[in-house]
C-alpha cells in the first residue's frame, strides 16, 4: 500500500468511527420534581419514565434525582436556568423567580393539544427560552381547577379576616377577596394548617389526600378557577445539545404523555366523591355568584399579567383563552 492510500483508509476509518460514535450516543437527562414524590404528578411520571428509558435505551435516558428533597420546591427554577439539573416537573406559579411569567400560565381555557396547535407553544417556549434559558417541553397536567379549601365557613365569596397558604397562582385573586396570604411550599401546608398558622388553603381539585391534607380541611369552595399546570421543563443549552436523533425521540415521548392528559377529568370524579366521603362539605353560591367569582378571577389574574409584562400579556392572551 502507498502512502496516499494508507492515509486515506485512515481518514476514511476515522470518519466512519465518529459516525459511529454519534449515532452511538447515549445521553442522561438529570431530573428533578419540584413537587412530592409520593403525590399524583409524580405518581404519573415515573410510569412514563419507565417506558421512557425502555425505549430511548442508546439514545436518551432520564435519571429522576427525586422531589423537593433534593431541590427546595422554589429553587427547581434556578437549578433548571442555570443547568444544575437537565429537567424538571414543575409548576409556573414555582419558578417566579426566575421570570414572572411563569405564573401566566395558570390562565389557559384550552386544552394542552388546542395550545399546541394555536401556537401557544411556540410563543410561551420564545418567552422561556429568552428569559429563563429554558425550554417549555411538555405539559402534562391539565382539567384541574383551583380551589379555596378552608376550616372555617364563609357565607358569600369574600375572605376577610381569615389566613390563607397561598403561592403566586392564587396571590392577587385571593387578595381581592380580602384574605390575609402567606406563601408556602406544599411541603409545609400540613404543619400550617395543624399549627393554626392558616385557616385555609389554595390547591386544584385533585391532590388533597397525597399529604393528608384531608384531615384539616372542613371545606371546599366552588367553583374553581384557573387550570393548574404542572409542566416538564428542560435547561436551555442541554436542550440544543441534543442530536436531531434525540430531539425526535424526546418530542414523541412528550407527545405521548400529553396524550394521557384524558386522565385527569376522570380524577376529578374520583376525587370530588373522596372528598365528599371524608366529610369535606361544599361551600357553593348561586348563579349569579358563581359566575361573577370565576369572572373576577381571570380579570384579576390578567390585569396583574398586564401589569406585569404588558407586551408578553398581550400575546398569550389571545392564545390561551376561549
Ligand atoms: O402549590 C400550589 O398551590 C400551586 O401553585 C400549584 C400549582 C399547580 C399544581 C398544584 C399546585
Amino acid at each position: 500500500m502507498n502512502k496516499k492510500i494508507l492515509s486515506k483508509s485512515i481518514s476514511i476509518l476515522a470518519i466512519a468511527l465518529l459516525a459511529n460514535m454519534a449515532s452511538a450516543q447515549e445521553t442522561t437527562l438529570r431530573l428533578v420534581s419540584a413537587f412530592a414524590e409520593n403525590g399524583i404528578y409524580v405518581q404519573r411520571l415515573q410510569p412514563w419514565i419507565n417506558k421512557f428509558n425502555a425505549e430511548g435505551k442508546g439514545v436518551l435516558q432520564i435519571n429522576f434525582l427525586g422531589g423537593p428533597k433534593a431541590i427546595p420546591t422554589f429553587e427547581v427554577g434556578n437549578a433548571v436556568k442555570t443547568g444544575v439539573v437537565d429537567m424538571a416537573l414543575s409548576t409556573g406559579a414555582f419558578y417566579t423567580n426566575v421570570m414572572p411569567e411563569a405564573d401566566f400560565l395558570k390562565l389557559t381555557q384550552i386544552s394542552v393539544a388546542e395550545q399546541r396547535k394555536n401556537g401557544a407553544f411556540e410563543a410561551i417556549n420564545a418567552v422561556w427560552n429568552e428569559k429563563g434559558n429554558m425550554q417549555y417541553l411538555a405539559r402534562m397536567v391539565e382539567n384541574q381547577p383551583f380551589h379555596i379549601y378552608l376550616n372555617k365557613k364563609i357565607d358569600k365569596a369574600d375572605l376577610s379576616g381569615l389566613k390563607i397558604r397561598i403561592t403566586p397562582v392564587y396571590r392577587d385573586f385571593f387578595l381581592e377577596l380580602n384574605a390575609n396570604v402567606i406563601t408556602t411550599p406544599p411541603g409545609e401546608v400540613y404543619s400550617a394548617l395543624e399549627r393554626g398558622v392558616v385557616d385555609g388553603y389554595g390547591w386544584p381539585i385533585g391532590g388533597i389526600f397525597d399529604l393528608n391534607w384531608q384531615e384539616k380541611t372542613k371545606y371546599r369552595v366552588d367553583p374553581g378557577f384557573y387550570d393548574a399546570e404542572v409542566s416538564l421543563l428542560m435547561n436551555l443549552p442541554a436542550f440544543k445539545r441534543l442530536t436531531e436523533v434525540q430531539k425526535t425521540y424526546l418530542h414523541k415521548q412528550l407527545l405521548a404523555l400529553e396524550a394521557e392528559n384524558t386522565f385527569w377529568a376522570k380524577y376529578t370524579t374520583e376525587e370530588l366523591a373522596r372528598q365528599a366521603k371524608v366529610g369535606i362539605q361544599t361551600i357553593t353560591f348561586d348563579a349569579a355568584t358563581t359566575k361573577s367569582f370565576k369572572d373576577k378571577a381571570y380579570a384579576v389574574g390578567w390585569a396583574a399579567a398586564q401589569k406585569q409584562s404588558p407586551e408578553i400579556a398581550a400575546k398569550f392572551k389571545p392564545l390561551f383563552s376561549k
